[in-house]
């Protein structure tokens, strides 16, 4: 039986990866942190599947006690402060999570389990302004916020250690991916929350920023399976995964609105608050690599994932609607 350590698994890319690892039969270790409030939404049908540690990502002590408790054959770090609107406000704490948090959990597989196969969650974020598109693994960086520039040192520090330590650390560059288990404050769960909500009456305005931000959105489900499939390979390398499909956020508004036969534009509110103090215009990502190289490939295109999270966030609501 394999053992994986998943940090971030309460999050929606780590539950979507704990559910396949236990579906493939791992032993599946999760790191979660302190919460005053117990936060396991996304994981609660497999919580007692799940072999829980205490840690932080910015506690390297307590990710050296997670390594040598889990003696994993593969570790996924998903951790990180991951919203790029609160980076601007928390630029240290972005940056001592989503930067340094890397080291410390390569120096503590490094230290107790250096054979271990490491996936880091690097993103799309670090290509920020338009050098070229579509972007591919070799692009130059040129990031936008707090967030971004901490996810470059994540990526070079997991690349410096694979060739400094000869470590199996991958990276992943994925572009961004949702589902219904995507948190509320993203713009792709924000808008179909809101038509949920709109249309069972308990809203009647979208506060949004910018409407002409262009993003290559994919599902979540399928990306995690990206990452699996990076730690198999004979050798370790990085890999760009996304659609090759970019839209609007306009166009997310009119396919959501419109599934429950809404306009968008009898809700829809411009709100500066929303529009952040950097803008990344456009991502696109090229994924042939990953296609060619890993046998990677999508099953969840734009249309369909969109509407998927208006019916489960339906779902959901309508079902609060009744016990209360
Ligand atoms: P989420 O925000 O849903 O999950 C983040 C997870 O990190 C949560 O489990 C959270 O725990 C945990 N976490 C945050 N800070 C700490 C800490 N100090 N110590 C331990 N755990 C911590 O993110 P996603 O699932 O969407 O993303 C996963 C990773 O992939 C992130 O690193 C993100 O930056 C990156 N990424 C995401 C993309 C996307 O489109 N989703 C695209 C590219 C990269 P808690 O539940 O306690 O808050
Ligand atoms: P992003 O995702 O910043 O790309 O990072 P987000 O969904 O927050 O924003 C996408 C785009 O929508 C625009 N936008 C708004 N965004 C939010 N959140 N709320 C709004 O009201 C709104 N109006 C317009 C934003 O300006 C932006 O252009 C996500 C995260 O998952 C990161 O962790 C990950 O690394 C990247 O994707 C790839």
């Amino acid at each position: 039986m394999k053992r994986a350590l998943i940090t971030g698994i309460t999050g929606q890319d780590g539950s979507y990866l704990a559910e396949l690892l236990l579906e493939k039969d791992y032993k599946v270790y999760g790191v979660r942190r302190r919460t005053s409030t117990p936060n396991y939404d996304n994981v609660e049908h497999i919580k007692e599947q799940i072999e829980w540690i205490d840690g932080d990502l910015g506690d390297l002590a307590s990710l050296i006690e997670a390594v040598r408790i889990s003696q994993p054959d593969e570790v996924y770090n998903l951790a990180a402060q991951s919203f790029v609107a609160t980076s601007w406000p928390q630029p240290i704490a972005t940056a001592q999570m989503t930067a340094l948090g890397v080291t410390n959990m390569l120096e503590a597989v490094r230290i107790i389990k250096p054979d271990a196969r490491f996936y880091q969650a690097s993103s799309s974020e670090m290509y920020g302004k338009v050098v070229e598109t579509p972007q591919k693994e070799n692009t130059p960086f040129y990031p936008r916020s707090p967030y971004g520039v901490s996810k470059v040192y994540g990526h070079w520090i997991t690349v410096n250690y694979r060739e400094s330590f000869n470590m199996f650390a991958c990276s992943g560059i994925l572009f961004n991916h949702e589902s219904p288990r995507r948190g509320l404050e993203f713009v792709t769960r924000k808008v179909t929350n809101a038509v949920a909500r709109i249309k069972l009456g308990l809203q009647d305005e979208l506060r949004m920023g910018n409407l002409d931000a262009k993003r290559d959105w994919g599902f979540a489900g399928d990306y995690v399976k990206a990452m699996w499939l990076m730690l198999q390979q004979d050798q370790p390398d990085d890999y760009v995964i996304s659609t090759g499909e970019t839209h609007t956020v306009e166009e997310l508004l009119e396919i959501a609105f419109s599934y429950v036969d809404l306009n968008w534009k009898d809700f829809v509110v411009i709100d500066q608050k929303f529009v952040r103090p950097a803008e990344v215009d456009l991502l696109l990502g090229d994924c042939s690599k990953a296609k060619v190289k890993l046998g990677w490939n999508l099953e969840v295109d734009f249309k369909m994932l969109v509407t998927m999270m208006v019916e489960e966030d339906l779902k959901r609501l309508k079902v609060i609607q009744v016990t209360i």
